[in-house]
């Protein structure tokens, strides 16, 4: 397997994330502007797949059209040179001090109002680019406290307006779908939708529900304290797995966007397994575009920023690598049969068993020995060490 990252291996970057200046709430900018123009071709060059960005980072926040048409022409030809695609887009609701109570969920309705116009806009562009994913996270849609924000008139709210963007984009045409990407806080005290879960469950609630799916962040989970990687597998068995931010963050703290891996690298690994491996039978369970959000370290230079865009890919394919030899190696195997792992797909009752022969069957019950059971070991340890040993490079 090659360590050399391919389009093949669809790779791809947020311009906001080579992009970031690094400036923070405590210090400034570490790094000047860089031209997407240039990021274009780095990225092309370190064999990315694709390019996703918000609108603003393409065209200044209020450009006249003009304007707006000259950054889009220079970009469209850096992609035609390249051969890069757009895979994805997402709208910026959250730099601008309008957005400061939120877009979709701001109390003001003017707000709202501007929010809606802001995103069809840019989905027009997102149509023309060829992308078939838009991103909403909603960063800003939240609160401080409890007394400024009517949470189900705010839901209220966010189901008009994603309702209302999903008709306009049926009534085009143009064949995108829906990520929401869920996140705890920050930069609000709680925002809305704040983990995979409240946004499967608001999904549901939709109008067009089948064209909304999930945006989830390795971090934006991590920061909450859940496990990603349960997260990722009920999004798939829901199948609203649409994209996928790949970062790395270390336990329930600010939002650290580190590179893949550099966080929590055993959930790194499974995360890998799962999306590399973990269809029934084998194989991808997922096929979309392995997207990368993370900073590049405040203390990087330039040269650093293409070394930590390089890191992530890189850390993928390793992790792929040694996912793919703990799959085929049949100490492995015998380990998952002995741990009952492959036992958990067969179904509990029978084919065609009811309720009613369940109670007529005296082993399940009347006689079943549950001490039997109590006593038996599942050997997961031994897995775990397993899985560890293939990660260390140690089999
Ligand atoms: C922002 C956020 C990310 C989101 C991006 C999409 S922008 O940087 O921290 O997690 O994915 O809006
Ligand atoms: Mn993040
Ligand atoms: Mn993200």
């Amino acid at each position: 397997m090659s360590l050399q990252p391919t389009p093949a291996d669809h790779f791809t970057f947020g311009l906001w994330t080579v992009g970031w200046q690094a400036r923070d709430p405590f210090g400034d900018a570490t790094r000047p502007p860089l031209d997407p123009v240039e990021s274009v071709h780095r990225l092309a060059e370190l064999g990315a797949y694709g390019v996703t960005f918000h609108d603003d980072d393409l065209i200044p926040f209020g450009a006249d059209e003009s304007d707006r048409e000259k950054h889009i022409t220079r970009f469209r030809q850096a992609l035609e040179e390249t051969g890069l695609a757009v895979p994805m887009m997402t709208t910026n609701l959250f730099t601008h001090p309008v957005f400061k109570d939120g877009g979709f969920t701001s109390n003001d309705r003017s707000v709202r109002r501007f929010a809606l116009r802001k995103v069809m806009r840019n989905l027009d562009l997102a149509a023309e680019l060829g992308a078939h994913t838009y991103v909403f996270w909603g960063g800003r849609e939240g609160s401080e406290t409890d007394a400024a924000k009517d949470v189900r008139a705010a839901l209220d709210r966010y189901r008009e307006g994603l309702d209302t963007l999903a008709q306009y984009v049926v009534d085009r045409g143009y064949g995108i779908r829906f990520a929401l990407e869920p996140k705890p806080n920050e930069p609000r005290g709680d925002i809305l939708l704040p983990t995979i879960g409240h946004a499967l469950a608001f999904i549901s609630s939709l109008e067009h529900h089948e064209m909304v799916g999930l945006n989830p962040e390795v971090g934006h989970e991590q920061m909450a304290g859940m496990n990603f990687v349960h997260g990722v597998a009920q999004a798939l068995w829901h199948g609203k797995l649409f994209h996928i931010d790949l970062n790395g963050q270390r336990g329930v703290k600010y939002d650290q966007d580190l590179v893949f891996g550099h966080g929590d690298l055993v959930s790194a690994f499974f995360l890998v397994d799962l999306l590399e491996n973990g269809a029934p039978g084998g194989g991808p369970a997922y096929d979309g575009p392995r997207h990368f959000d993370y900073k590049p370290l405040r203390t990087e230079d330039i040269d650093g920023v293409w070394a930590s865009a390089a890191a992530n890919m890189r850390t993928y394919l390793l992790l792929k690598e040694r996912a793919a030899a703990f799959r085929a190696d049949p100490a492995v195997q015998e380990a998952l049969a002995t741990s009952r792992v492959t036992e958990l797909a067969q179904p509990t009752l029978a084919a065609g068993e009811t309720a009613a022969d369940l109670l007529a069957d005296r082993s399940a019950f009347e006689d079943f020995d549950p001490e039997v059971p109590g006593a038996q070991g599942y050997g997961f340890v031994a897995l775990d060490q397993l899985a560890i040993e293939h990660l260390l490079g140690a089999r």
